[in-house]
C-alpha cells in the first residue's frame, strides 16, 4: 500500500499568510491531481496554541529568524502562525479534502516545536501517524506540501527512519529559504538519506499505485 502525506498546506504558509512561503499556493494543483491516484491520503496540520514557544512574540527582545534553545534544542523563532482555530491554520480553500482519510495535528505542546508529521523535534511524542500507516499496511510514502526545508524534510526523514520507502515530489513542495540555499540543501539531505525525488508528472504517468 502506498500513501500520500500532505504536509501543512495551510493559509499561513501561502502568499499573504503569517509565515508565507514563496509560491506556497502553487503546490495545491499538483497535490489535488496526485490525490486522485493514491489509495490512501493523509494530511498534517501545524496547530499551535497562541503562546507557542516557537513564536518570537513569546520571547522579549527576540524577533523572527533569531535562534534560541527550547527544551535544550536549537530553535529558530517564527512569526505567530497556524494558531489553533484561526483562518491561518485552516487548509487552503482550494485543496481537495474529500480523499483525506485522517489529519495529524502537531506543534500543540507549547514547550517544543514539531516539524515532522511523525514526532516532535525531540523525537519524544508521536502523533500516531507511523502506527496509523503501519496498521494500513503502508510500505511506501510520498511526501508533498510545505515547507520543503522544514516540515516536508523532517517528515520524509522520519518516514525513512521508520522503514517506509520514502519519496518526495519536488514540484508539489515549496520552501521557506530563511537562508539562501536551504531548499537545495534540504533536497541534498533527503537524497543522501535514501529518499527518492520525483516530479509529479512522472508519478501521475505511472498510475499503478
Ligand atoms: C513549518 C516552520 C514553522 C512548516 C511549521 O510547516 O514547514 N515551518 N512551523
Ligand atoms: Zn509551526
Amino acid at each position: 500500500m502506498k500513501a500520500l502525506i500532505i504536509v501543512d498546506v495551510q493559509n499561513d504558509f501561502c502568499p499573504g499568510g503569517a509565515l508565507a512561503v514563496k509560491e506556497g499556493d502553487q503546490v495545491v494543483l499538483p497535490i489535488n491531481r496526485l490525490q486522485e491516484i493514491f489509495p490512501l491520503v493523509v494530511a498534517t496540520q501545524d496547530w499551535h496554541p497562541k503562546d507557542h514557544g516557537s513564536f518570537a512574540s513569546q520571547h522579549p527582545g527576540k524577533k523572527p529568524g533569531d535562534m534560541m534553545k527550547l527544551k535544550g534544542l536549537d530553535q529558530i523563532l517564527w512569526p505567530d502562525h497556524c494558531v489553533q482555530a484561526t483562518k491561518g491554520a485552516e487548509f487552503v480553500d482550494t485543496l481537495k479534502k474529500k480523499s483525506i482519510k485522517k489529519i495529524f495535528r502537531k506543534g500543540i505542546d507549547r514547550t517544543i516545536d514539531s516539524y515532522s508529521g511523525f514526532f516532535d523535534n525531540g523525537h519524544r511524542r508521536s502523533t500516531g501517524l507511523g502506527d496509523y500507516l503501519k496498521e494500513k499496511k503502508v510500505r511506501e510514502v510520498y511526501v508533498v506540501g510545505l515547507a520543503t526545508d522544514y516540515c516536508v524534510k523532517a517528515t520524509a526523514l522520519d518516514a525513512a527512519e521508520l522503514g517506509f520507502r520514502t519519496h518526495v515530489i519536488v514540484d508539489a513542495c515549496r520552501g521557506v529559504e530563511v537562508h539562501a540555499g536551504d531548499i537545495q540543501r534540504a533536497f541534498d539531505d533527503l537524497r543522501q538519506n535514501g529518499i527518492q525525488l520525483h516530479q509529479s508528472s512522472e508519478v501521475l504517468l505511472n498510475k499503478t499505485l
